[in-house]
């Protein structure tokens, strides 16, 4: 499924591009190099620590879907910091006007003390809801938020999302990458 090294796949215009996130040590990378069955998409593997938003901005463009990998194992000690990336990925202009889907891909469940994606999605939708309130009370013109998340006086939730925002789970590290296949299959790749 991942992976793809033709010249014509490095400078096309990409419209099979699927760009990798989420914080350093969540396996992106391990996610990166699992085969799986589905035709080549062009994958992009951006770095947890060089997390510059001019990097993301780069690439953001030309997805045509997102993955954001979380460690469902360690997942408490992240949450927050995983919270704050993914909230500047689901206010990115280019990502709500081009309804680009969002997979959270909560990795790493090969552990059974692993969190469940039930719980993960629980969590984030809070802390999303904690970073919403914050910037909100900020007058507006210290806000660089491009799009505002949710709705006014409601606790946020995915589904208010006006791109596609699925959460599920598997293990890159043992090929258990079913759901970022159907990712592809369902909401890339029509
Ligand atoms: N148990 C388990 N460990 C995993 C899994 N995927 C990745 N890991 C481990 O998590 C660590 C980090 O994985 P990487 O793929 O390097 O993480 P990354 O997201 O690319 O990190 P950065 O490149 O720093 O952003 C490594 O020790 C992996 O072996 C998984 O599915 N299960
Ligand atoms: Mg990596």
């Amino acid at each position: 499924m991942f992976g793809c090294l033709t010249a014509s796949c490095l400078k096309s215009s990409k419209p099979n591009t699927i760009v990798l996130s989420g914080l350093s040590g969540s396996g992106k990378t391990v996610l990166f190099y699992q085969k799986g069955k589905i035709k080549p998409v062009h994958v992009i593997d951006v770095p947890g620590h060089a997390r510059l938003k001019s990097k993301l901005d780069e690439v953001l463009p030309q997805a045509a879907g997102v993955v954001f990998v979380v460690d469902a194992l360690d997942f408490l000690s992240s949450m927050q910091a995983s919270a704050e990336y993914l909230y500047d990925i689901l206010t990115k202009a280019t990502v709500v006007k081009k309804r680009i889907p969002v997979l959270i891909f909560c990795n790493k469940t090969d552990k059974v003390t692993a969190h469940s994606k039930e719980f993960i999605k629980k969590q984030l939708e809070k802390e999303v809801n904690k970073l919403r309130e914050s910037r909100n009370a900020i007058s507006s013109a210290d806000i660089s938020d491009e799009v505002q998340l949710g709705l006014p006086g409601e606790a946020f939730n995915f589904s208010q999302c006006q791109n596609k925002v699925i959460v599920d789970e598997g293990a890159g590290l043992t090929g258990d990458v079913s759901a970022v296949e159907q990712f592809i299959r369902e909401y890339v790749k029509p």
